[in-house]
């Protein structure tokens, strides 16, 4: 329900616009602008209702607001997401440009109160279109100046996020572990093949069979995308969609460490406070998976060379330990310690 949606959320703009030539909905939710600009990425897909577009937009825009601030990134949080009226594989070439020009309309309007990156349905090239047309994008190719996909930095974050949190359960290495991975798209492969060279053992998902293919001649021993959540490992990592993990799954799965790129990983604070009642440790998503904003913000607004966005993103581990100490000392789940850490530094931003 759409009320239940917006009258939950904390944000401070929700912009909506349904284009009818492109039968798309475009819903551009801006959650907080304290640190800076609001900044996140543009989500392409075949959404069930525009109701579940708009709660997708206005969850992720939150997190956004979180993850700039845990990485003590100068910008503030938001996110869009256009529904589309087919899954985006089916979406033409014309047809997507066209749904473009509408989205670099939609930011020309916001006028910089909201900049746009890659997400999932997105690319970098997408972001040349969206910089050319409106100004506000970041994440274009390198060939038309930018710094290009985000994906390769989200990937290193998400493994230093899982030897730190691995490292908190006593495990001082992921050589020889059990590493699950659900989603090989453009970071989950990348994780594996970080995995796979530290000497792990993986195990992997997706729901195409081609990149299911190339992870197997890299090592990995694929599974049906309906058996991830029931293989046992040392370490989950969820790189495909959000909300994966509601309190059944948290009561059920047999793991010791979730540490992922997927945004929004817990359907709710019960399901967190049920993964650490079984003492399965979880790498908050918005610190785990913030190297990618480390990059498109490092890179274009403070101007980092791509080695300082790696010493950043190292950085990744130090945060998730501050983290999982707060989360001992007040004896709560590590989701809500980050969760008031963070806030502690918005209400003094
Ligand atoms: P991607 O689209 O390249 O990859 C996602 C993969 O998940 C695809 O290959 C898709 O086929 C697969 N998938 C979808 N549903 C699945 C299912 N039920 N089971 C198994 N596989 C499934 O996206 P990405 O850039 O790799 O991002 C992965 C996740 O990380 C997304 O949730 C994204 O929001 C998040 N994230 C990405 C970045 C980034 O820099 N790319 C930054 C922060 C967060
Ligand atoms: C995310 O990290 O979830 C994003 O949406 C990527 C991003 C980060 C910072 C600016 C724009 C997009």
């Amino acid at each position: 329900m759409i009320e239940e949606v917006v009258t939950t959320w904390d944000g401070s703009l929700l912009s909506t616009r349904y284009d009818a030539e492109t039968e798309s909905f475009f819903a551009i939710a801006i959650h907080s602008r304290k640190r800076g600009p609001a900044c996140g990425g543009t989500r392409a897909k075949h959404y069930e209702s525009y109701a579940a577009a708009v709660a997708d937009a206005t969850r992720l825009a939150s997190s956004m607001t979180l993850k700039m601030a845990a990485a003590g990134l100068p910008m503030g949080g938001g996110k869009s997401v256009i529904a589309l009226p087919a899954p985006r594989n089916e979406i033409g070439e014309d047809h997507w440009r066209r749904i473009l020009e509408v989205q670099a309309e939609n930011l020309q309007t916001l006028n910089g109160s909201y900049w746009t990156g890659p997400d999932v349905g997105t690319s970098a090239t997408d972001m040349d279109l969206l910089f050319d047309r409106s100004g506000f994008a970041f994440g274009r190719t390198e060939a038309a100046g930018g710094p290009g996909s985000s994906a390769p930095s989200t990937a290193e974050g998400v493994y230093v996020a899982m030897q730190a949190t691995a490292a908190e359960k006593g495990m001082e290495s992921l050589a020889g572990r059990r590493i699950a991975i659900q989603g090989l798209g453009a970071v989950g492969m990348d994780v594996a093949k970080f995995a796979l060279a530290d000497g792990a053992s993986v195990t992997a998902t997706d729901i195409d069979p081609g990149l299911c293919r190339i992870a197997a001649e890299m090592g990995a021993t694929i599974v049906e995308p309906s058996q991830i959540l029931d293989v046992e490992s040392d370490v989950f990592s969820p790189c495909a969609m959000g909300e994966v993990v509601d309190e059944e799954i948290a009561a059920a799965i047999r793991t010791s460490v979730i540490a992922g790129g997927a945004n929004n990983v817990l359907t709710s604070a019960a399901a967190g406070e049920e993964l650490a009642r079984r003492d399965i440790l979880l790498a908050p998503d918005f610190i785990a998976n913030s190297g990618g904003g480390m990059h498109l913000i490092g890179r274009e607004v403070l101007g980092w060379s791509p080695e300082e966005v790696s010493d950043h993103v190292r950085g990744i581990g130090t945060t998730l330990r501050e983290v999982f100490d707060r989360s001992r000392v007040n004896g709560v789940a590590p989701d809500r310690a980050a969760r008031d850490m963070v806030e502690t530094r918005l209400a003094s931003a």
